[in-house]
């Protein structure tokens, strides 16, 4: 890969929810192209989760390592590369991380990013009015659950996964769009438990947007970030402050 050498620039990317799979080859074409092109410039890129369309377990790096090949291209080059778990990929472990040469974050996590406080999150834990995926999430965010899920067989594992992909879309497709955005009162206990970060990016909710806050008289942007399904996107942070970049 045509990385070696490249100067870095003060800025940061932070994307989220691609959703990469086999059988949407132009969106991991786009990534592939982001990487080495705005990312490789960067000094650090974060990915806040729903990377993948799912993640069965770390003994399938097989199928994706061009993916995986270019991201440790771009580490290896001097761009730090973070990576927080969706709710899509949270089986993601310690073996991808190694092979892709990034650091796994736990959600949420505060950082400085210039100067500014910035607390970062995949989002879907915010979704609280949304109590039948709450209930979910609490059971296959267990250890135990995890450990029992991850002793089965891949293609096992796969076919449940599957099972599962159609009933959330079931489940989805009755359920009010209120109750599939954060809710307020999280956001705000949240903010107030990191004490009113600057900013507060996340994902999950496929609504890009900025939401300036004011928690308890205290100014927060709330900045979510885009899906990649029509096009790729990213935010910028630089000491400038935060924008929104479309991909070409
Ligand atoms: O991802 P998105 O935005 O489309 O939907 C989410 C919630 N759905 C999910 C499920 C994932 O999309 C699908 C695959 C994830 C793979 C994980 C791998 C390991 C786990 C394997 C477990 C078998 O996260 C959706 C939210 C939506 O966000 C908005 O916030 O509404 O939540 C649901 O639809 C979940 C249902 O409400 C509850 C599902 C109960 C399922 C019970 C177990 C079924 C097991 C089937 C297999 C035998
Ligand atoms: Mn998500």
């Amino acid at each position: 890969m045509g990385y070696a050498g490249q100067e870095k620039t003060a800025f940061s990317l932070l994307i989220s929810d691609l959703h990469l799979c086999d059988s949407r080859p132009a969106i991991t074409a786009q990534f592939l192209g982001f990487l080495q092109q705005q990312a490789s410039q960067a000094e650090a890129l974060y990915i806040l989760g729903d990377f993948f369309e799912y993640w069965a377990g770390d003994d399938d790096l097989a199928q994706h390592q061009p993916i995986i090949q270019a991201l440790r291209a771009l580490s290896e080059q001097g761009t730090q590369l973070y990576f927080m778990h969706g709710n899509r990929d949270f089986l993601i472990g310690k073996a991808f991380a190694a092979a892709a040469g990034l650091t796994l974050l736990p959600d949420p996590t505060l950082v400085t990013l210039y100067g500014k406080r910035a607390l970062l999150s995949h989002g879907d834990a915010l979704c609280t009015d949304d109590v039948a995926y709450q209930a979910f999430r609490r059971q296959v965010r267990a250890p135990a659950w995890q450990e029992n899920f991850l002793q089965q067989p891949l293609n096992a594992r796969k076919a449940q996964i599957e099972a599962l992909r159609q009933r959330s879309e079931q489940e989805k497709s009755g359920k009010q769009e209120s109750i599939m955005d954060v809710n307020a009162e999280a956001v705000a206990a949240l903010l107030r438990e990191y004490d009113y970060p600057e900013l507060f990016i996340h994902g999950h909710t496929h609504r890009p947007a900025l939401h300036p806050l004011e928690v308890d008289g205290r100014r927060v942007d709330r900045w979510v970030l885009g899906d990649w399904y029509e096009q790729g996107s990213c935010l910028v942070v630089d000491r400038q402050g935060v924008r929104n970049q479309q991909l070409p």
